[in-house]
């Protein structure tokens, strides 16, 4: 078996987005309408621009799967863009016989300029159509996979939003799954219902200034078991490889693992989580600092990550930048965009978590079918004396 691991492909107005997933065990059962679900919600949140009009992202299933099982062979997903019919020309593999506008006019913030420069394009369109967030779609496919198989491990993967501009919504504390369940309801999907009412004001306020926002969301995961990832290599660990998934999203500048930033100002006694036993839990915590990791490893208890996200970098007034064919002072290039995309991303972040979290199970119990998969987390939690 090759390591479970995933790619994608595909621009934003080409024909369409692809992902592969490999290393999943044999046998698993899927859920078509999960999975279309996942997609759906990506395409959430109030201050998405007009390409969500357009699209209705859905994955074509190509290989691996077969009557809703995997066969253990790569799963190759496809995600037609809608959009390429209106780019047919524009966005051709294939010379057209029209001619095609190129643009020279790099966007501040986005991989225009630097992008053009170290691959040798002319046209910064060579590099915005790949560098584009569209390609969260191809993600949010694999990771729906990649829930699929996690579910089967009693493990799931929820976000929210905490944080869109100056509008930031009260602590938590403590969640479930269960408190999750209508986040999505929310069009900024934020728990707090007054909060929410207030980020859409936000919203609608900031963009008719022609203005973008960022923001924060949290990714919490539950019913990992302890010992995923490794504090013996800087490779296996697993807050560092979370750190990866969350923060290569588009506009992810910023990730923390648990309360980052607030122990950083606390004292060392108010920053960790004492270990606690009894008879009916076996080994707990009080509280959850760490976020559900401790060095580098799952420790069991609910995994809480963040992502803070810069305002996006397409403006519907243009900031300064320079013609890279005359070098004159002039403005960016305009493209259609969203106001905000912080709901959208956390359910981005999600996917790229449960990908993180489906790679170490699936190195942690190996198995070449499901079944073999369970015997494993069985037996482990019964060495481990793991009671939850
Ligand atoms: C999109 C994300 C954003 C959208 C894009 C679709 O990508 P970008 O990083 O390029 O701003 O703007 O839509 C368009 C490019 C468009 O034509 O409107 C997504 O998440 O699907």
């Amino acid at each position: 078996m090759t390591g479970f691991r995933f790619t994608t492909a595909g621009e934003s107005h080409g024909p369409g987005l692809v992902a592969i997933v490999e290393g999943l065990p044999a046998g698993l059962e899927l859920d078509r309408e999960r999975i279309d679900r996942e997609m759906a919600r990506r395409q959430l949140g109030h201050g998405r621009g007009g390409r969500m009009k357009i699209e209705r992202d859905a994955v074509e299933v190509r290989s691996g799967i077969r009557h809703g099982r995997t066969l253990g062979s790569p799963v190759a997903l496809l995600v037609a863009n809608r959009d390429y019919a209106n780019w047919e020309e524009r966005m051709n593999p294939w010379p057209v016989e029209a001619e095609v506008t190129e643009s020279h006019l790099p966007r501040p913030g986005h991989a225009d300029l630097v992008g053009s420069l170290k691959y040798g394009h002319r046209d910064v369109r060579n590099v915005l159509e790949r560098a584009s967030a569209r390609e969260t779609a191809a993600r949010v496919a694999a990771g729906a996979i990649a829930k699929e198989f996690l579910a089967a491990v009693g493990v799931s993967v929820h976000s929210h939003v905490l944080r869109i501009a100056s509008v930031a919504a009260p602590e938590a504390g403590e969640l479930t799954p269960d408190d999750f369940a209508d986040v999505d309801e929310s069009p900024v999907r934020c728990l707090d219902a007054d909060t929410s009412a207030r980020m859409v004001e936000e919203i609608d306020r900031l963009r008719k200034e022609n203005e973008s926002l960022g923001g924060i969301f949290e990714v919490r995961a539950f019913g990992l078991v302890p010992g995923l990832g490794s504090y013996v290599s800087s490779e296996e660990r697993l807050d560092g490889r979370l750190a990866q998934a969350v923060v290569s999203i588009q506009a992810v500048k910023g990730v923390s693992v648990g309360e980052a930033w607030e122990v950083a100002a606390a004292r060392g006694s108010e920053s960790h989580d004492e270990i606690f036993w009894s008879e009916e839990r076996g080994y707990h915590r009080e509280t959850n600092r760490a976020g559900g990791v401790e060095g580098g490893m799952s420790n069991g208890e609910p995994l809480v990550v963040r992502g803070a996200l810069k305002p996006i970098s397409t403006l519907t007034r243009p900031l300064r930048s320079v013609d890279t064919e005359t070098k004159e002072p002039a403005q960016a290039m305009r493209e259609r965009t969203d106001s905000t995309v912080v709901p959208a991303a956390g359910v981005v972040a999600e996917a790229g978590v449960a990908l993180v979290l489906a790679r170490c199970y699936r190195e942690k119990l190996g198995g070449d079918h499901i079944d073999d998969v369970r015997e494993a987390l069985a037996a482990y939690r019964e060495r481990i004396d793991w009671r939850r």
